[in-house]
């Protein structure tokens, strides 16, 4: 088993809704376990033209999947909730990315693991900080050493339960 971490975006039809309809599809997924949810959090779109917010959060979870059967998992979750693939950073409703898959680096043709991004997104870094504390170590970093470099909190902020 190895544990793994899915950040989840969306900013649009309804985002938190969509938010947690998916981490229930991830909870009662059979090949995934223990599955842990941060915090919601409520963040500025990065990307291009005006968007509306993103809601974001972060899930822990253990699977036997290798990453890319389970990319394809996550892209079946976000089909099922209407993700069309138009441009580059433009609105989803549903964005499942894999941000760290165990200790391994992966570079395919289809994946990219840790994260590329990881380390400048505050909507990804907080909830992962909400998750693990600073136990976790990325290429040797701390989650709180990334996030003091890291310039985009202010566009970030918690969602009420
Ligand atoms: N891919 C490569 N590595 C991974 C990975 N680790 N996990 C490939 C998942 N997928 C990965 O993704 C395009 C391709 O990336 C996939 O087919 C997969 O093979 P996509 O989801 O179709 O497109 P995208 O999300 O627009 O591209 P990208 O480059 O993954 O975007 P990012 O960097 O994830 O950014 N602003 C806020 N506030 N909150 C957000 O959540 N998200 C994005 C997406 C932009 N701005 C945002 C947010
Ligand atoms: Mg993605």
């Amino acid at each position: 088993m190895t544990t793994v971490f899915v950040a989840l975006g969306s900013n649009l039809d309804n985002p938190r809704r969509q938010i947690e309809r998916a981490i229930s599809a991830l909870a009662k997924h059979p090949q995934l376990h223990r599955v842990e949810i941060s915090p919601l959090y409520s963040s500025q779109a990065i990307g291009p033209g005006a968007q509306p917010d993103y809601c974001n959060a972060v899930a822990q979870l253990d699977t036997d999947l290798e990453p890319e059967p389970l990319l394809d998992l996550l892209q079946a979750q976000e089909d099922q909730q209407g993700r069309v693939r138009t441009e580059r950073w433009g609105p989803r409703t549903l964005d499942l990315d894999i941000v760290l898959y165990g200790q391994r680096s992966v570079h395919s043709a289809r994946l990219s693991i840790p994260h590329p991004r990881l380390h400048e997104r505050a909507f990804v870094l907080l909830p992962l900080a909400d998750l693990t504390g600073n136990q976790l170590l990325i290429k040797g970093k701390t989650v709180s050493q990334l996030l003091e470099k890291c310039t985009d909190h202010g566009m970030v902020k918690r969602l009420e339960v």
